[in-house]
C-alpha cells in the first residue's frame, strides 16, 4: 500500500508552542511557591493539559482537590492563550510550508493529530489552517497518546486506510501512538528519544515527498 495521507502533530513539529506552555506552567508553579526544571518540562511534551498539571503538582510535592485543580488548569490556559494569541506566520518551523505545499500539489491528504485544545487558534494565527483536510485535536479525542485514537480518527476523517498514513511526531508517546495505529512514523527530534520511529530527522527541512514514499 502506498502513501495517501500525512498526519502532523502540532507542537514540536509545525510550531514551537512548548516554550509558551513552559512559561505558563512555570508561572503557575511559581504562584504556588515552587519551580521545575527545563528537563522536567521535557516530560510534558505531547502530554494533555490535565496530565501535565498532575505531574507538575507532584514535582512541587503538593496536591489539591479536583475542583481546585480544574481552576489551576483554567488559570494556566488563560496565560497560555494570551501568549499564543500573539503568534504569527513567522513562528512556523523551518521546512513546514515547503513540505505542506509539495504534499498538496501531489494530492496527498493532510491531517492534524494534536493533543491541544487550542490547536485551531494556533493554526489560524500562523496561517496553517488552509493546508488541512481534517483536524483532530484535544477537543475531538480525549484519549491521550500513546493511545492511537487521535491518528485513527484522522485516517477515518480523511477516508484512508491507516496503513497508508505517515505521522510526524516530536514526542515518544506520539510515535508509539502512530505505531499502534499501524502507521509509519517520522520522528522530529533526537534518535535517542524517538528511536522507535521508521525515520528520525531534526526538522522538516530534511523531508520531501520522495523521502516519505521511500518508507513504503
Ligand atoms: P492544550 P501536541 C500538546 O500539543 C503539547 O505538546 C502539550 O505540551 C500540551 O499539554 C498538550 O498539547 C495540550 O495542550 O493545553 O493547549 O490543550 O504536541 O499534541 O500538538
Ligand atoms: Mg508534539
Amino acid at each position: 500500500m502506498g502513501l495517501e495521507a500525512c498526519l502532523f502533530d502540532l507542537d514540536g513539529v509545525l510550531v514551537d508552542t512548548a516554550k509558551y506552555h513552559y512559561l505558563a506552567w512555570k508561572q503557575l508553579a511559581n504562584s504556588l511557591g515552587f519551580d521545575f526544571s527545563e528537563e522536567e518540562n521535557e516530560q510534558l511534551k505531547g502530554i494533555s493539559r490535565v496530565e501535565s498539571l498532575r505531574k507538575i503538582l507532584a514535582w512541587g510535592g503538593v496536591d489539591f482537590p479536583q475542583e481546585r485543580q480544574d481552576e489551576l488548569a483554567v488559570l494556566k490556559n488563560g496565560w497560555y492563550v494570551e501568549m499564543i494569541s500573539e503568534m504569527t506566520a513567522n513562528e512556523v518551523l523551518p521546512g513546514s510550508i515547503k513540505l505542506l505545499e509539495e504534499l498538496k500539489s501531489n494530492h496527498i491528504k493532510i491531517g492534524l493529530g494534536s493533543a491541544s485544545k487550542n490547536a485551531k487558534l494556533i493554526l489560524d494565527n500562523t496561517g496553517l489552517t488552509p493546508y488541512f483536510d481534517a483536524l483532530v485535536d484535544g477537543n475531538i479525542v480525549n484519549k491521550s497518546k500513546p493511545d492511537p485514537a487521535v491518528f485513527l480518527k484522522g485516517a477515518e476523517l480523511l477516508n484512508v486506510d491507516p496503513k497508508s498514513c505517515v505521522v510526524f511526531e516530536d514526542a515518544s508517546a506520539g510515535v508509539e501512538a502512530a505505531l499502534r495505529a499501524e502507521m509509519k512514523a517520522i520522528g522530529i527530534g533526537a534518535e535517542k528519544d524517538l528511536g522507535k520511529a521508521h525515520l528520525v530527522v531534526s526538522d522538516l527541512t530534511h523531508i520531501d515527498l520522495k523521502t516519505i514514499q521511500n518508507l513504503f
